[in-house]
């Protein structure tokens, strides 16, 4: 069955800001409290859209959350009309009032699972969102991401879109940022990789000294479970602690796959080489081919450089003509080590044909990069009829967000404007329009 891989980018709401919420995520440390550009921040997005709409690959929009969420401080003692809340947080609390506006749902790569029909034994493509139960700010996310994940996968003999798995550490889940699948082909049967960062029930395997582990194993084990995989197509491999506590707080931020090929650093497994080697035996039982395997040693890049640089966090991508692109943040073109490695890559016969940079620096100062900026879903021609029309990417959509963006957008934002409740209309104002634009329907829950 032929199929093609859809990048769902999250599109970058109108309140994007730098809360300094998410300890373990170096980026989001040092930028907290800075100012914010929110047009600018979904502008960069769009442009990335834009370029990889124009070299064929099948592009889509995934839309923004509301914020403020003021239901999570009316849950802690937070009451009045909606400007006493505002005010209230910012006096009392303003952690709290970050946690509410917090911009994260952007990184779309932790807002779900997915499992392509080719893998899942009913035939249906499977999507878990993730419960992101490690960070307050992002725990509130998944009931949203459920509404609109249903919003545009409606038929439900095609999809199944389950709920979050129960909000608890033993089932701590980050969604497709530890998540890779492996194919000759997007249609064609493969092997998923998931990637945890502890387990509850084999602590004495390790775990990160510093920094929190966000995946468990036992979430793994779950969702594959859930997607109805079968358990030769499943392989597991544990994060190593290590990497977590230098700042690999997702794996997407030290691996990266795409069809037949991993690219992967040196230092990203608990177990090394052995996991590759493992994964590749797997791939080669259940697909018949050899699996194409990039390893990056530490002589080359050393983690931080991948830290902060997001070498891994870029996306790999087939074009139409079969070959592969790889889609990095500039951060990797301004480093010497990493654009040399890169460049050699290009040019010599690893399974990597060419590069395109992109400034995605509002993103990046959250902690986010090209990947964890797109879900990625395999459909075959059937399913990708059967989504909502209007968040694909295209020409006429790319105008309309351009001109909604440049209307509705501020260009700068700074911690104190999040108690402004003008923002807050503001942001209601673009988000109703914006359900009109995508053909949505009712995904978010304030009344205007
Ligand atoms: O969960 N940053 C996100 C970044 C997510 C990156 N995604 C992937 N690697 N796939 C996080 O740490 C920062 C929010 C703030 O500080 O305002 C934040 O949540």
């Amino acid at each position: 069955m032929t199929a093609r891989e859809y990048n769902f980018d999250g599109l970058v709401g109108p309140s994007h800001n730098y809360g300094g919420l998410s300890f373990g995520n170096i980026a989001s440390e040092v930028n907290e409290g800075s100012s914010s550009n929110p047009r600018q921040a979904a502008l960069q997005g769009l442009s990335k859209m834009r370029t990889l709409h124009t070299l064929g690959v099948p592009q889509a929009v995934f839309p923004p959350h509301m914020r403020p969420e003021l239901s999570l401080a009316r849950r802690m003692g937070f009451d009045g009309d909606d400007a006493k809340v505002l005010g209230d947080l910012a006096r009392e609390f303003p952690m709290l009032l970050a946690a509410c506006y917090s911009a994260s749902a952007m990184w779309t790569a932790n807002a779900a699972t997915v499992s392509p029909s080719a893998d899942s034994a009913d035939g249906r493509v499977h999507f878990t969102p993730a419960n992101l139960q490690n960070k307050l700010h992002r725990s509130i996310e998944h009931p949203t991401t459920r509404r609109i994940l249903q919003a545009i996968f409606r038929d439900e003999d095609r999809f199944v879109v389950h709920e979050a798995l129960p909000s608890t550490a033993a089932l701590g889940d980050e969604g497709a940022a530890n998540h890779t699948r492996l194919a000759p082909e997007y249609g064609a049967r493969g092997v998923q990789l998931f990637v945890y960062g502890e387990s509850i029930t084999r602590p004495k395997d390790g775990r990160p000294k510093l920094y929190p582990a966000r995946q468990t194993m036992e979430s793994c084990m779950v969702l594959a479970r859930l997607h109805k995989l079968r358990p030769e197509q499943v392989v597991l491999a544990q994060q190593a602690p290590e990497v977590i506590d230098q700042g690999v707080f997702h794996n997407d931020v030290i691996s990266v796959g795409n069809r037949d090929t991993f690219f992967f650093h040196e230092k990203a497994f608990a177990q090394g080489r052995a996991v590759v080697e493992a994964l590749a035996e797997r791939y080669h039982a259940i697909t018949g081919e050899v699996l194409k395997r990039i390893e990056v040693p530490e002589a080359a890049v050393k983690v931080p450089d991948a830290v902060s640089t997001y070498l891994f966090n870029s996306q790999l991508v087939t074009l139409p003509d079969g070959r592969t692109a790889l889609i990095a943040p500039t951060e990797c073109e301004q480093n010497d080590a990493v654009r040399s490695y890169v460049a050699s890559l290009v040019e010599g016969d690893a399974p990597i044909d060419e590069v395109h940079y992109f400034d995605l620096r509002q993103s990046m100062q959250g902690g986010g990069g090209p990947a964890c900026l797109r879900l990625r879903v395999v459909l075959t021609e059937a399913e990708a009829q059967a989504i909502t029309p209007g968040v694909r990417f295209d020409d006429a959509l790319d105008a309309k967000l351009t001109a909604w963006v440049e209307k509705r957008y501020r260009d700068r934002l700074s911690p104190a404007d999040l108690a402004d409740p003008q923002l807050m209309l503001e942001s209601q104002v673009a988000l109703d329009e914006l359900t009109t634009l995508l053909g949505l329907g009712s995904i978010y829950e304030f009344q205007l």
